[in-house]
Order: structure tokens, then sequence, then C-alpha cells
């Protein structure tokens, strides 16, 4: 037997645990139903509709969109439930599923009935029927090929017109293929809008018959190594698929800032004299497009190009982060204002927004920029998305402006969405699943007038440090399926979520969806036992006041028919804990693995330190794919905690080059470098403060990853948080720490 309790918990606790356990079936019984985003109203009926392959769809004669709802589920069905279900137009003699309009219904609502001999979907509009099919598909468990589903009455419709999920397509591109796959899984979650953000400072993404150069040269990055962009016709096509689903794509090219991959293409559509590369670095540059007329006869005519492309009512026209530091340092640009009569960088950047807004206007479209655009004198036809936080939202509305919010960090999903080992690189601070549900678009504090000026929410996959299709979707669901509800439903309970969310993850699974399964994700601890570990498990705050439990087995997967955990296991050397988390019944956590062995209770990853400081957190790859070292790129500093010098130790760490490609602008003078004394740079060892004189001060041995020559830290009285930082050569590359360990 290897595994042995640590500690032995009283049978009665035991037993009121499991007694909890066994009374949850009951309690989803109850619940609100199976259903993501949760309908407006649920009223449970008599009896059950048995549904199996031989179920036929009826669909009214034609009757396009019932027909595209119809075929829609029937699809999706047959890959998450292999059944095949045909659409037919005349009344079947046994009991099958009806799609029938039925006007007085509101638009994008719908009325699902399961009777025991009927499932009718109702419908005044397209995407009425369609959100009905959605929602049907999900009354099958995933996986089932037949099923009573129990009788039901769902009246369901929206609470905002705006759901929406930004993709960043410029800094990492996806396929077009990848592209569709995104906008079939938000149609599978009700969400509405597609913000595609198509041109920034690393590259220009749509093509432009008028410009070539802005795709030939604007779309690649790293002398032509990376990049790539979607033909008109790919465009045409994404946008007609996502217009099928009801999906609106609001297409974004980003000005008078975030405009280096258009002025690397076309050097007279910027304000500097030297020539400029589409950029390969991350931050905020301070490269904007110059004033003359010219360039807006430039920015009408991509914007002529752009409606022809997409039909969308609203365009995006960026707007953030224009710095002005060469606005304000040029000549012309300042020439420009007198003659403008302007007189500050910003109300330049204001003269501009109302330029580009007028030309939308002319064309019937609506502009929408970012809350920097939110000045006195906007339009108020303009719409403002808020994402420095939400006071941007409640202004605009109050203004008079629509507004939808989508503000940072909540909304934002390039964040980790849990502090687990494990997350895929991103911005440090997490931005929860749970966080993500719990957002309040609502200010309380507006009046009715303002409330009826937001349109709804948005989330943003910015995708700097998301350079994979699969870590896409690892980062936008399941936070997307919280977003989702929250843009739908009016109501919000957080457990009976959870729930639900537990059988989504089966359909993604049937789906192969690279869904993040972190919500339900297990911390652990280690500690030193002789010949083994005592590994301490949780699941993370999200789980909170879930009916979650953890099971494991040591060298053999969890079931539910291996052990609960109860209290910290002892694992010896050469032996593997697996575990993961069950909620009612069923593995809702894919099996995280902690192999043991000596390095196991005192190895310390960067991810376990806290950081010496918390300027611009992130969570980076290195070169070699190594594990992510989390680390503030403006002070790369960690702290190992409460180390007993009393005897001294021994360090042993391994460190990896991580490339600095960050534009900070005049933040770049508070990074320290230049101060190594040796080739590559050192790890130095400071006692209590960073700012105390180093105890150990080791020299990196090797340009690429490396762990480090074993060093002895002298002995000192008691405890010390050690400071762990690097001395650098240069600004690029900086040093990781990927993990520490301090033995005596
Ligand atoms: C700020 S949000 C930006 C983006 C970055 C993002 C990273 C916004 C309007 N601008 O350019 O990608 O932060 O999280």
């Amino acid at each position: 037997m290897r595994v042995r309790t640590a500690a032995s918990k009283s049978a009665k606790t035991r037993a009121a645990v499991w007694t909890a356990a066994l009374f949850l079936p009951l309690a989803i019984a109850h619940s609100q139903g199976v259903i993501i985003p949760a309908p407006a109203h649920h009223t449970p009926l008599a009896g059950a509709f048995a549904l199996s392959g031989t179920t036929q769809i009826l669909v009214p004669k034609a009757d396009a969109d019932a027909a595209f709802a119809a075929h829609y589920l029937s699809d999706l069905w047959q890959l998450s439930n292999h059944i095949n279900l045909s659409i037919i137009e005349k009344a079947p003699a046994t009991p099958g599923i009806r799609f029938a309009r039925s006007d007085g219904l509101p638009p994008e609502g719908y009325r699902l009935t399961v009777h025991p001999k009927s499932i009718t979907v109702e419908a005044s509009t397209g995407s009425g029927l369609f959100y009905g099919a959605m929602s049907l598909w999900q009354l099958l468990p995933a996986g089932a090929s037949a099923a009573a589903i129990p009788a039901q009455r769902i009246d369901d419709a929206p609470r905002f017109a705006w759901r929406g999920l930004m993709l960043d397509s410029s800094r990492h591109f996806q396929s077009a293929a990848f592209v569709r796959s995104m906008i079939d899984w938000m149609a599978r979650h009700k969400l509405n809008v597609l913000h595609w953000h198509l041109t920034d400072d690393q590259g220009w993404r749509v093509q432009i018959r008028r410009y070539p150069k802005l795709t030939s040269v604007g779309s690649w990055r790293d002398e032509h190594s990376y990049g790539g962009f979607y033909t008109q016709a790919e465009i045409k096509d994404i946008v007609s698929y996502a217009a099928e689903r009801y999906i609106n794509i609001v297409p974004e090219i980003d000005m008078p800032g975030h405009a280096t991959a258009a002025i690397a293409a076309y050097p007279e559509l910027g304000v500097g004299t030297e020539p400029l590369k589409v950029t390969s670095a991350w931050g905020v540059y301070t490269h904007l497009f110059n004033l003359e007329p010219s360039t807006f006869t430039f920015l009408d005519n991509v914007l002529d190009e752009l409606m022809e492309l997409f039909p969308s009512r609203y365009i995006h026209i960026g707007g953030d982060e224009a710095v002005k530091n060469e606005w304000n340092a040029s000549p012309q640009i300042q020439a420009r204002a007198r003659e403008l009569n302007i007189d500050s960088a910003g109300a330049l950047q204001a003269y501009f927004t109302q330029r580009m807004g007028a030309y939308l206007k002319v064309h019937g479209r609506t502009l929408v920029g970012w809350d920097e655009i939110l000045v006195p004198g906007l339009d108020k036809s303009a719409v403002v998305m808020s994402w420095r936080g939400v006071a941007g939202a409640a202004d605009a509305a109050r203004a008079g402006n629509d507004t939808v919010l989508s503000p940072q960090p909540m909304l934002y999903l390039d964040h980790r969405q849990s502090a687990l080992a494990g997350e895929p690189p991103g911005r440090l601070d997490p931005s929860t699943t749970r966080g993500v549900y719990e957002f309040e678009a609502i200010d309380p504090k507006l009046d009715s007038a303002a409330v009826r000026h937001v349109l709804g929410i948005q989330a943003n996959i910015w995708t700097e440090h998301i350079n994979s299709e699969k870590r896409v979707e690892w980062m936008a669901w399941p936070r997307g399926t919280a977003l989702a509800e929250v843009a739908w439903s009016k109501e919000r309970n957080w457990p009976d979520f959870a729930q639900r969310l537990a059988g989504m993850f089966s359909r993604y699974q049937s789906l192969d969806l690279n869904y993040a399964d972190s919500v339900f994700g297990i911390e652990s601890r280690a500690s030193a036992i002789s010949g083994g570990a005592r590994l301490t498990l949780a699941n993370t705050n999200e789980a909170a006041g879930l009916a979650t439990e953890i099971r494991y087995g040591i060298d053999r997967d969890p079931d539910l028919s291996t052990r609960r955990y109860l209290e910290p296991v002892d694992v010896e050397f050469g032996h593997e804990l697996r575990a993961a988390t069950f909620l009612a019944g069923k593995q809702v956590s894919r099996i995280w693995r902690q192999p043991v062995d000596v390095h196991t209770a005192v190895r310390h990853f960067s991810n376990d330190l806290k950081l010496c400081s918390d300027n611009v957190g992130l969570l980076l790859e290195p070169p070699d794919g190594e594990r992510p070292i989390a680390l503030d790129i403006m002070n790369p500093c960690w702290i190992e905690p409460r180390v007993n010098l009393t005897h001294g130790a021994s360090i042993d760490a391994r460190v990896a080059p991580l490339p600095f490609r960050y534009e900070l602008v005049d933040d770049i003078k508070k990074v320290r470098y230049g101060d190594a004394k040796s080739t590559f740079g050192e790890l130095e060892v400071h006692p209590d403060s960073c700012a105390s004189a180093p105890i150990a001060v080791i020299p990196i041995p090797a340009p690429g990853s490396s762990e480090l020559p074993r060093k002895r830290l002298p002995a000192m009285a008691g405890e010390h948080n050690l400071c762990l930082r690097f001395a650098r050569p240069k600004l690029d590359p900086m040093w990781g720490l990927e993990w520490v360990e301090i033995t005596e």
C-alpha cells in the first residue's frame, strides 16, 4: 500500500459529506434545467418526449430560415450524439420536432415546448428559430443517442442586443477555417457580434484591392517569416457564414494609433521620416497616421472597400492608445493643427474621430470606437466601447451615446484564467470564468434613459500571447460561455451555472473543442516527508460553494471508484498521484498528475512564488517551449518566502532567456539592465529586501535555458524572505526564473 493518510477524519464528518453527495442529484432535478445561456422562463410540464435517431424534424414549406435551423440542429446532433434525424416538410405520422412561425414573439426570442407527443420550436424571426434550435440541442445529453426529454415550456429572449466576442487576428493570425469554427461556437452560445480586430502595429490582415502593399508588406513581420491575411473572397465567405448563424461581424481598422503596419506599407501615411517595419514587439507604439488630406482619402478608400465587404451597420475605427508624442513633435502636424484652429493633440484626435464618423454616416454606417473617443463634442451617433474599466460606458450612456462594455481585466480573455500551473501564456492577473460570470453590465447609478444606451457586453481575445488556434479556444471557452449567459440571461446563479457547465463540457469534448477546465482545476501543495511527499489538494476559489469532490489514484486514473480526497495524501518517491474533480458524479476536470520524486516538495516554480512587483505581469513561454514563466517584465524578480538560513542552505535554479519584445514608450527608462558583471548576467540572492547586499551572485553559464551551478548560501540567524532577481547585460533577453530549489 503506497497510500497513507496523514490524519484520520472522524467517521461522522465523512458520513456528512457522503450524505450531501447523495442528495445532490435531487437538487439538480429542481434546477433551472440544462441550457446555457439560461432561458428567461422555464416551466416544467408533466411527462417526457422520447427522442431518438428516428425522430423527424418538420419544417414549414419554403421557410429557408426554419430549414437552416433544423439542419444546423440535426448536424450538431450528428456530431455530438451520432444521431441523424431527417428533416421533412410534410407532417409525420409519428411524434416529432416541429419548427413553426409564430407572430408576436420578440425578435431573437423563441418558445420551445416539449410535450410527450411533440416538440415545438416557435419564433417570429429566423434568429429566434435558430436560438430555439440551439436550446433544443442541449436538451439531449451529449453522447446519448436517445433520451426521455422532460416535458417543459421555455419562453426565451435575450437581455442584451450586443453579445460579443472580439478576436484579434493581427497579433497572431488565425486561418479562415478557424474563424468559421469560432463563429459556430459563438452561434451555439447565442452570441451575435464578432468584433474582428483586423489591423494593428503587428499586421494588416484584410486585403484592400486599391492598396496591395497593405497586405504584401503590411501583413508580414520578422522579414516575412510570420504573417498572413484574409482575401476579400475569404472575408465575404466568412461574413455570409456568420450571417447565416445570426452573427454580425463588426470589422475594426484601428486609427490613428496602432497603425504601424499600414505606415510600413505606405510611409506617406505616417508622421516620422524614418521608414518603419511591421513591428514584432508588443505594447504601445507612438506611430500615428498623419492628418494630410491624402491620408484621409486613403482611409476613406479603405473604408469604402471595408463597407463593401461588411454589411454591418457598425464599423469600428479603434481610437485606443494613440500616444501623441509624434503628433506633438511634428512641425507638419502642428501646422495642420493651427490651420484647423485646434489647440491640443487630444482635440486633434477628436477631429480625426469626427471626420471618420461623418464619412461613415454619409454611407449609412455608425462609428464605434474605444473609450478614448469619448470627449466633449463626440457625435451622439457614435458607439463607445469601454475597455479602461467601466466608467467610459457610464459616461457615454449619460452623454446619450450608445455603449458596449468590454472592460479589462474582467472581460479581457488574454489574461490567464487561473493561477494554476498549466495555464498557457497570457497576462498574469487572472480573469476567471466566475469573474466573467459575475460581471454586472448595468451600473445601478444609471437612470433608465441612460440604461437604454447600454447595447450589451463583449469579451476581447487579444492575441499577443495566444500564438495558436488551440490556445485561442482555451482562452475563449468557457469564459465565452459565462459571457453568453451574462449577455443573454437576466438571472444569475453561479452554482446552477457551474452544474450546467459540466454538461456543456461533455458537448465541448464531443465536438473536440480545446476548452479550459480551470474552473474545476486542482491546486496542490507538497511538503517533504521521509521517502516521499505529502500532497495537499484543493479546488480553486471558483469552485467554493459547489459540491465538487476530488478523487484520486496512485499510478492509476481516478474515477468514481477511486478514493475521494479528504485529507493530504502521502506518496512515495517513484509514484504518481493522479486526481480529478467530480461534480454530481461526473468527472469535470481533466486528470491532474503529480509524479513524486526528490524535487517535488522543494522545487518552487515561478508561478508558485510571489513577484516583487506588479507592473506588467505576464506568463511567458521560453523559446525552447519549457513551461511558462510568471514575471513582471518591468522588474523580473521573485520572492522565495521564509527560508531558514540558520545552518546556511544550497540553492539550485533553472533559468530561461525570454525575448524582450515590448514597446513601453517612456516606461522603458524604469527597466534595469546593463548591470551584469559576466557575459550572460547573474542571478542575485538578496535576504529580506531586494535592496540589501546580495548573499549570492550566480553567473549564468550559457545563453539558453540552463540549470545554474549549485551555490551555498551563508548561515544567517532565522528565516528570511529571499529576493531573487537578475543582473543582465542587455535589455534583450531578460532572464526568467523557471524554478528554484533551496535545501538545507
Ligand atoms: C490594450 S484594449 C489594447 C490592445 C492590447 C491589449 C492587451 C485596447 C483597446 N488596446 O492593443 O492588445 O491592451 O490586453
